[in-house]
């Protein structure tokens, strides 16, 4: 536990499960951070972690044992009282030092003994409760501490909850100022009115907010970049990517041609999806989750939407490109890698074939073979298609994590984004300059540095971002 004397110092307290672990947990962007679950009690100890801004510490958050007897306890300290002067600070000392503290009341006694010492208490509620009167005691326990206190309202994000009840409840009780924050749901927006209204009642430490609401805003602003310059890597390489179809050897007759196809296109597939999971590491590592937490949030994306197949007819229809495999013939592979001839489109190969098998006066087929032998192999490469589906799949996964709290245990929620015609047509518009440059693809290889391939990527880049952000 960090001991720095002048450091602010907030006390998270509030009922057993309302959140306040997982408040730690989203305000730190650290999801190890204590102990979170949805059984009672489950933190027992006072723990404290630094929220740094330009990697110094300018608060330390203590986490508290959940209040689980507050009316009990105000019985007591009402108790307590000997003389009709004696204000609530006085009472709670008076608590603190009596036996029942290291008793029956061991567990509030420690955060309480919190509440009493620090610069501001940050009350957490659980604004899906109805207010009970075990709820109205411990914020008298709490007014009684004498700290500023700013009650925070978790679960907001659920359709029940019942914030404005609460916020009229605690106007009652003298406290005007309530701050809404879903420690799941993450909301950039409110986390900066929850630091404005600490900053309100501590004015003291008002530098000291103000630094961790500039250095939260430029980690923001961060996260995007990395993840949109993430999104244009991806596409980039997808598209430079090509794989070579082994060269045909005379006698080879079509049903072998076709065999080394479906070979060179399992390669392919193979690699894409490959390149796609690590962009979606990357992704989750621009907005800060470790490789632990992506481990579990990305298993959990197996079985949603991500978790489909990258070469599937599903995928297509969920990234809005179903009309295009239809047109394919069914098969999701037609629409999503191209056969390039020769170095150049099925279609225009086509027609060479019809040209060069007509001037033989042998058959299309066999004038395509020819054709090809005289400009070497043939090969494989993503079709626009697949372009679309990676963009659309990563930007989803991008925007997800936008909204996902370090508190978030369960599956990231990844909504579909309808992709903008003229962002989906500018993109690749922009990817069609790396189909000519194979060496530019980082696909299972690495590559050295290319200015202009860097100069592609921050212009595609700079367009997935508005993407992300909208
Ligand atoms: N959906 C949702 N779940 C939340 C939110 N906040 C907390 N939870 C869940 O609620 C449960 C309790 O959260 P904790 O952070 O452990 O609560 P606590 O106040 O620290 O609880 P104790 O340590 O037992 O006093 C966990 O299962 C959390 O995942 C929220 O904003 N939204
Ligand atoms: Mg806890």
């Amino acid at each position: 536990m960090s001991e720095q004397k002048d450091i602010f110092q907030i006390a998270v307290v509030g009922h057993t499960n309302a959140g306040k672990t997982s408040l730690m947990r989203t305000l730190s962007r650290d999801a190890e951070f204590g102990e979170v679950s949805p059984s009672p009690a489950t933190t027992r100890e006072v723990t404290s972690i630094a929220l740094l801004a330009d990697g110094e510490p300018r608060a330390d958050f203590r986490d508290t044992p959940g209040l689980e007897d507050s009316i009990g306890l105000l019985e007591l300290v009402d108790c307590m009282r000997t003389d009709r002067r004696d204000d609530g600070p006085s009472l709670i000392e008076r608590f603190l030092g009596s036996s029942e503290a290291g008793g029956r009341f061991s567990q509030e006694a420690k955060s309480i003994r919190q509440a009493r010492v620090a610069d501001l208490v940050l009350y957490v509620i659980d604004a899906r409760d109805r207010i009970l009167p075990r709820y109205l005691d411990e914020i008298e326990l709490l007014t009684r501490c004498g700290r500023p206190l700013l009650p925070v309202m978790n679960f907001v994000s659920d359709e029940s909850n019942r914030a404005e009840e609460w916020r009229e409840a605690l106007a009652r009780l003298g406290l005007h100022a309530a701050a809404s924050f879903d420690t799941v749901v993450y909301d950039v927006e409110d986390e900066r009115r929850l630091f404005e209204a600490m900053s309100v009642l501590s004015e003291p430490h008002r530098k000291a907010i103000d630094a961790l609401i500039e250095d939260r805003t430029q980690r923001r602003v961060r996260s995007i970049k990395r993840a949109a310059h993430a999104i244009a890597e991806l596409l980039v390489d997808a598209s430079a990517y090509v794989v070579p179809v082994e060269p045909a050897g005379e006698q080879d007759d079509s049903s072998e041609d076709r065999q080394r196809v479906l070979e060179a296109e399992q390669v392919l597939q193979a690699a894409l999806r490959k390149h796609e999971r690590l962009t979606h590491r990357a992704i989750l590592a621009a907005f800060e989750f470790t490789d632990d937490d992506t481990d579990a949030a990305l298993l959990e994306c197996t079985q949603g939407r991500l978790g489909i197949d990258l070469f599937s007819t599903e995928a297509l229809k969920q990234s809005g490109v179903g009309a295009t495999a239809g047109a394919a013939g069914g098969a999701a592979t037609g629409a999503m890698i191209d056969l390039a001839l020769g170095g150049m489109s099925l279609g225009a190969a086509a027609g060479i074939g019809a040209l060069v098998g007509g001037l033989l006066g042998s058959t299309a087929g066999q004038g395509r073979r020819l054709y090809r032998r005289l400009r070497g192999g043939d090969e494989l490469r993503a079709g626009d298609a697949t372009l679309q589906v990676l963009l659309a799949r990563s930007l989803d996964l991008a925007r997800g994590m936008c909204t996902r709290g370090h508190a978030a245990t369960r599956r990231i929620a990844v909504r579909e984004l309808v992709l903008k015609d003229d962002f989906l047509k500018e993109t690749l518009a922009l990817l069609r300059r790396a189909r000519s440059h194979p060496s530019w693809s980082r696909v299972d290889r690495t590559g050295s540095e290319n200015g202009a391939r860097t100069a592609l990527i921050r212009r595609i880049a700079k367009l997935v971002r508005t993407r992300i952000e909208a």
